[in-house]
């Protein structure tokens, strides 16, 4: 019974006589550690919350990421801007079809050099398509109008 301290501003100065009056009051002492009690609860409480509001903002952050890399990296697609295919090297399954966004005003083309697929000419702002050939292999494709554009698709 004479372990409890209670700690607030403007009791500081009586820890010692509240002791000492809780060892011989029976009542005051449990009054004593009730408010201790509420104390430590209340600071859990404090603490939980925090935990929780910061649970919620790292959420909704991550969720915000995840829709910038959907709307950035479509699956099986390739997006032409500035003169340049990305991803400049893809990786797909036999046969996927594959959309080719001109994000250009130049018009362009994704022609395998092989020539086992091809868009024909896509006008600037304009979309195409491919269908990945279904013999698995590595096909280095360009742009028939701008040869220097070269890409690669990895059919496996
Ligand atoms: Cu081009």
């Amino acid at each position: 019974m004479s372990g409890v301290r209670v700690h607030s501003p403007d009791r500081s100065d009586q820890v010692g006589s509240l002791e000492t009056a809780f060892a011989g009051n029976p009542a005051r002492a449990a009054a004593g550690r009730w408010r201790v009690l509420a104390i430590l609860l209340a600071t859990l409480i404090a603490a939980l919350g925090v935990a929780v509001s910061h649970g919620s903002a790292a959420a909704s952050t991550s969720t915000g990421d995840d829709t910038a890399v959907i709307s950035t990296n479509a699956p099986n697609t390739v997006v032409i801007k500035n003169f340049g295919f990305g991803p400049a090297t893809m990786t797909v399954a036999p046969g996927t079809k594959i959309t080719v966004l001109n994000q250009d005003r130049a018009p362009h083309t994704v022609t395998a050099v092989n020539k086992t697929f091809d868009t024909g000419t896509i006008a600037g702002g304009q979309r195409g398509e491919i269908t990945a050939p279904t013999t698995p292999g590595t096909y280095p494709y360009i742009c028939t109008l701008h040869p220097s554009m070269t890409g690669t698709l990895i059919v496996k």
